[in-house]
């Protein structure tokens, strides 16, 4: 297919073939075996294999049998082997591979994949264990771009493709027939399908025949994805410049490839507990009696709050690391205030260092001092107008710059007691500029460890300044306190910025439309590794109603960072604002977070640990899909999940007040809020890809079904998984409080029944050294209805807050007849007590530090 696209004459093989110096009749035209076996030749490598074709060189190389990195070089050398994206040790590791070879192609298997480069264009397929093409090369393994320094890779998109990821893009989560450019651009007031924002993730998973694989370009410059716009059935794939230099993941499982990609570029940076917590920021809190005015309302109305942030209000003339004396004159004691009443205080920190010679602003002398700005082209310091008018850029693509920069932070670190940073403005954004960043040509310095040291362009490093930003600001937070977690929070970044920490969506608005899609958006930053991800609660741009705020802040309960915050020319937008019916709706669900908190930090572990995100598509945990295996996220719109057991659904439109229908995989569902099974189950019926009403046949238990749904403002429908087990604790109005009673362990009978509880210390990194502890929960349901629950043996050192387990059984509908198994077999038996309306069992047992389990009898 894609050799035949290549005759002589053909556009893209005269291309292709000026690239390589050759007439297009020689390098295509002719039989193979004359002209291009002449040109094109194989070399045999331990770990893959290298095609080389005049000036074109490619290796494909395993790094594991999932793994597979391919690397083209267009001047008869390969591009140098670096990166701030992939770890060296995975760029390192590699395993050995069969070779193949035939008339028209050679390539190897492995374990998981088979990699096959013809011979005459270097096209690349890549099949997976199954046999399934998960990429072809079109037009030849790469081809010039024609502006000089680019390039394009086709691929071919089978027909039932569907497309995953690419961070923070604002629309549907599919994007499929969408094409996007990653270029970090400040992007105020963004709408739907605007582009680009302001991150770069260049990594997607790709779905065919019931399969995923996942594709990570690790290329800076300005790159495009195009998913078939420009032409159906292509996937193009292209940079101003820089490295071909891609991944392939083969997956099939989408939860496989998400670990891999972790592997690859790192897992997300384990946050401290309080960043689960609610938080309240502003930007407009004029003064320091405005912001202590807000926590205390918090603590009066008795709202739960972890956070109050600071951002460019309190600084004077808008100074980075700098205080005004005359708004905030306690500065200090106002942060110490708030950490007595268990409120981590988080400031912003930009990068743009005033440019104030001879004025005592220390971050300007001392950089200016070692030299450790961005230069012109001409290569003097380069200065542009942002918050504090004129200023200068740290080069954070030098390690010592970056050292430089994290010792901007002793006094507020060490010091003031500050918890936490924001690092905004770092695409770099710049002012009164149209293209609001600084010029291509600007010189930035590479001085680091792995790299050849050199100077680079900002069209190079233009997508890796917030991410050098963030990661200067994380490493300069651990130097100052190597065993403490930072909290840093940045807009702009690029893949593996995720071992830096939080992220947000940045300048959203106050709109429905935005709350409906924050839900994809902050999907697809977590299938980029950016799991500990916000969006602005309410929206930042213009004001929102009292009903979308509620709405807002009931689904962003469940997801991984929830803070409030809004534009200085905004109306307030704390919880209380619009009234006591709005406020106590709120609260109630700012308390059901404060109450999962050990679900969530549970699953926050699982993601610093493993990868896979906290907030999940639901192709994530039903990789099994509809139907014929299409990803179900095709047909819920807005349906996600948070870990491994709970499904939020929230209104697909979300201004309207008419019915919705959500569809209920397979295996069976309880409702979150009573603690009952679903009822009122329909089979599954869909628009059908011609238009069609298609109904499910099977209605069995096996079948995914649909319940309907007609939404009222006060509710938000919340469903979990039959077979989980979900810790929760008693409400407190901080994560710094310690909770009082027992651990709560809501067992959801169902099949493959399982659960987990993990606690540290919730700050530091002792959890490296065995200071944690994990509990694993597990549930049986017996032949004769009996359910039996086991409670784990704690691994680990640490020891949690409870001393206790209350043990909530749900979904059964008569009173059990006491408790068996080993647990239940003591001296004194143990009290039960059921509750008919719940349709639940509940019994507390203590927590004693053995493996127990406990038979409720039928
Ligand atoms: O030019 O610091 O996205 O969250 O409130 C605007 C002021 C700069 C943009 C951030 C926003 C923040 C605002 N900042």
């Amino acid at each position: 297919m894609a050799l035949s696209m290549m005759g002589c004459g053909s556009r893209i093989g005269a291309l292709l073939a000026s690239a390589l110096g050759l007439s297009p009749c020689v390098a295509y035209a002719s039989a193979p075996e004359t002209a291009t076996a002449a040109a094109s030749a194989f070399h045999v490598l331990s770990t893959g294999i290298e095609w080389q074709h005049g000036p074109v060189v490619m290796r494909i190389t395993v790094l594991r049998d999932d793994v597979v990195r391919v690397r083209i070089g267009r001047n008869g050398a390969l591009p140098e082997d670096a990166s701030w994206a992939a770890l060296p040790a995975a760029r390192r590791a590699s395993v050995a591979v069969t070779g193949f070879s035939t008339a028209d192609a050679a390539g190897f298997s492995t374990g998981a994949m088979k990699v096959s480069v013809a011979r005459r264009d270097g096209g690349v397929t890549v099949t997976d264990r199954t046999g399934r093409v998960l990429l072809s090369d079109l037009d030849g393994a790469v081809l010039p771009d024609r502006r000089g320094a680019g390039f394009t890779i086709t691929k071919a998109i089978p027909d039932d493709a569907h497309y995953f990821g690419l961070g923070d893009k604002f629309g549907p989560l599919d994007r499929l027939g969408r094409s996007f450019v990653m270029w970090n651009t400040d992007s105020y007031g963004y709408q739907e399908g605007q582009d680009p924002l302001y991150k770069d993730i260049p990594f997607f998973i790709g779905y065919t025949k019931g399969g995923y694989y996942g594709v990570f370009l690790d290329n800076s410059w300005r790159t495009s994805f195009d998913f078939g716009k420009a032409r159906r059935g292509e996937l193009t794939i292209g940079a101003d410049g820089g490295p071909v230099d891609y991944y392939v993941l083969a997956g099939p499982d989408p939860g496989d490839v998400e670990r891999a990609y972790a592997w690859l570029t790192g897992t997300p940076a384990m946050q401290p507990l309080w960043a689960l917590g609610f938080q309240q920021s502003r930007w407009g809190y004029p003064t320091e009696r405005d912001v202590r005015s807000v926590v205390a309302r918090y603590r009066h109305d008795r709202i739960p709050l972890d956070a109050i942030w600071l951002d460019i209000d309190y600084q004077q003339h808008f100074r980075p690391f700098t205080v005004d004396p005359g708004t905030f004159p306690t500065f200090g004691r106002m942060v110490a205030d708030f950490t007595a009443q268990r409120v981590h205080t988080v400031a912003i920190t930009d990068l743009h260092i005033a440019d104030l010679p001879n004025a005592g602003y220390a971050p300007y002398d001392s950089g200016m001092a070692q030299d450790r700005f961005v230069k012109t082209g001409a290569g003097q310091p380069y200065v542009a107008p942002v918050w504090p008018g004129p200023t200068l850029f740290p080069d954070f693509t030098q390690a010592a710059t970056r050292a430089w920069w994290g010792t901007l932070y002793r006094q507020f670190y060490l010091e003031d007691g500050i918890a936490g940073f924001w690092n905004d403005m770092d695409e770099p954004a710049i002012f009164e500029t149209p293209t609001k960043t600084m010029p291509l040509d600007n010189r930035h310095r590479i001085d680091e460890p792995g790299f050849a040291s050199r100077v680079a362009f900002h069209r190079e490093i233009h997508n890796l300044y917030g991410m050098q930003n963030h990661r200067a600001t994380y490493e300069g937070l651990l130097a100052l306190k190597p065993d403490e977690r930072p909290f840093v929070m940045t807009r702009a970044t690029y893949a593996g910025g995720q071992r830096y920490g939080v992220t947000w969506t940045g300048d959203n608005s106050s709109t429905w439309n935005h709350l409906r899609l924050t839900i994809p958006m902050l999907e697809s930053l977590g299938l980029g590794g950016f799991t500990f991800s916000g969006a602005d609660i309410g929206g930042f741009a213009g004001s929102a109603s009292a009903d979308l705020l509620t709405r807002w802040i009931e689904v962003a309960t469940f997801t991984p960072i929830a803070r409030d915050h809004s534009d200085e020319q905004s109306l307030p937008q704390e919880p209380w604002i619009g009234g006591r019916r709005h406020e106590d709706i709120r609260r109630r669900f700012i308390e059901a977070r404060y109450r999962l908190l050990p679900y969530l930090y549970t699953v926050a572990e699982e993601a610093a640990r493993t990868g896979l995100p906290m907030m999940r598509p639901l192709f994530l945990e039903f990789p099994e899909g509809l139907l014929d295996g299409t990803p179900l996220d095709l047909a819920t719109g807005s349906q996600f999940m948070l870990g491994r057991a709970l499904m939020v659904a929230a209104p697909p439109t979300p201004e309207s007040p008419g019915p919705y229908s959500v569809i209920l995989p397979a295996g069976g569902w309880y409702e979150y809020w009573t603690g009952r099974p679903v009822g009122g189950l329909r089979p599954l019926s869909l628009w059908g890809a011609g238009g069609l009403f298609i109904t499910l046949k099977d209605t069995g238990p096996a079948a995914p079904h649909m319940v309907s749904i007609t939404p009222r403002l006060d509710q938000l429908p919340v469903y979990v998984r039959a077979g989980s087990i979900i810790p929760r604790q008693p409400l407190v109005q901080s994560t710094g409080e310690t909770p009082r009673g027992p651990l709560e362990i809501d067992v959801y009978p169902g099949a493959n029944c399982q659960g987990s509880v993990y606690a540290d210390d919730g700050h530091s990194f002792a959890f490296r050294q065995g200071v944690y502890s994990r509990v694993a929960l597990s549930c049986t349901v017996e032949a004769d209805h009996g359910v039996a629950v086991t409670i784990g043996r704690p691994e680990g050192s640490f020891q949690p807050w409870w001393r206790s387990y209350r043990v909530v059984v749900h979904g059964f509908d008569h009173a059990p007849h006491g408790i068996g198994g080993n647990g239940g077999n003591g001296t004194r038996p143990i009290p039960v007590a059921y509750d008919g309306a719940a349709g639940s069992a509940q019994f507390t047992v203590s927590a004693d530090g053995a493996a127990n389990t406990y038979r409720l009898r039928p």
